[in-house]
């Protein structure tokens, strides 16, 4: 079913809540991977307060849907979302990378309430995605796995061998997305080692490609749901975003896929993500 008016409207009202956190939370760390942590807001907020079939209150119910955030330095981005949907106090965030806080950079599963699969090292959260995938469907469970990868992750070989599993063994309870922003860590995903034809390359490995804007709800609803009942080959969803989405000064510029930011950047940086929303 389409989303309804109200729910984009709630959903915008999360990814703007989530876009200030994200600034806040870099601000206390003193530094994150800031950019292409404010590109997937929309799938995140989408998947946890739309699609997710999860309870905060039961984060080891054997029932739930499982997340893999392949790209995994976008914890930052991601431990907001975990503490707005209820899994922890949000101000425990101040935390956030400091010595002995349970809060990595790249969110450890072991520690952090809500997070199924650790990863940081990339090219290694789709391979697992699968093997969940794969073992749901042993155990004849009805419940799903989501993977966010990077672009410039799927430079990454084990990300191919994974796409090549997936489809060989026939994964239908997987849904894959690819945060489209261009950039990777020093440069564009073209000048460091291109990936285009990049839908093709997906296809040729055996998948069904839906591409969509990434920061819309509606497109990305709606590939989601086609998604859920398509039972033909496992489908990736190319969402094109753009690096640092919300903060004028960071969007689409390489030198923000890691920084920190002093009182007055936060002040800019909010200012910005408010008149995002029209405030
Ligand atoms: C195996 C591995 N090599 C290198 C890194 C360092 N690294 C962190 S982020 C990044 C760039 C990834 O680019 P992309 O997937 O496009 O991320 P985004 O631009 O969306 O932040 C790299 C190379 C890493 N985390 N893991």
């Amino acid at each position: 079913m389409p989303l309804t008016e109200s729910e984009i409207k709630d959903l915008e009202g999360k990814a703007h809540q989530i876009r200030k956190d994200i600034v806040e939370v870099t601000g206390w760390a003193g530094g994150a991977h800031i950019g292409g942590a404010l590109s997937i807001v929309e799938i995140l907020v989408i998947l946890y307060f739309k699609y997710l079939n999860i309870d905060p209150k039961q984060p080891g119910l054997e029932t739930r849907d499982r997340f893999v955030l392949s790209k995994g330095h976008g914890g930052v981005g991601y431990a907001p979302v975990l503490a707005r949907k209820g899994y922890f106090e949000f101000e425990l965030l101040k935390e956030f990378n400091k010595f002995k806080s349970p809060f990595g950079m790249h969110l450890d599963g072991n520690k952090v309430k809500g997070v199924d699969v650790s990863t940081g090292s990339l090219g290694h959260g789709l391979p697992m995605a699968v093997g969940l995938a794969l073992g749901a469907r042993a155990q004849k469970k009805s419940w799903l796995t989501y993977c966010i990868l990077g672009d410039g992750e799927c430079n990454e070989g084990s990300v191919w061998e994974a796409a090549m599993a997936a489809s060989h063994f026939k994964v239908r309870n997987l849904i894959t997305f690819v945060d489209r922003n261009r950039l990777m860590i020093d440069g564009t995903t073209e000048q460091i080692m291109g990936i285009e034809p990049f839908a093709d390359k997906w296809k040729a490995f055996g998948w069904i490609v839906k591409e969509v804007d990434g920061h819309s709800f509606r497109d990305l609803s709606a590939a989601i749901e086609y998604a859920r009942t398509e039972d033909k080959a496992p489908v990736v969803i190319i969402a094109n975003t753009v690096k640092g989405k919300g903060v004028d000064f960071m969007e689409n510029e390489v030198k923000w896929h890691y920084g920190g930011l002093d009182s007055d950047l936060i002040e800019k940086a909010k200012s910005s993500i408010d008149r995002m929303y029209g405030f």
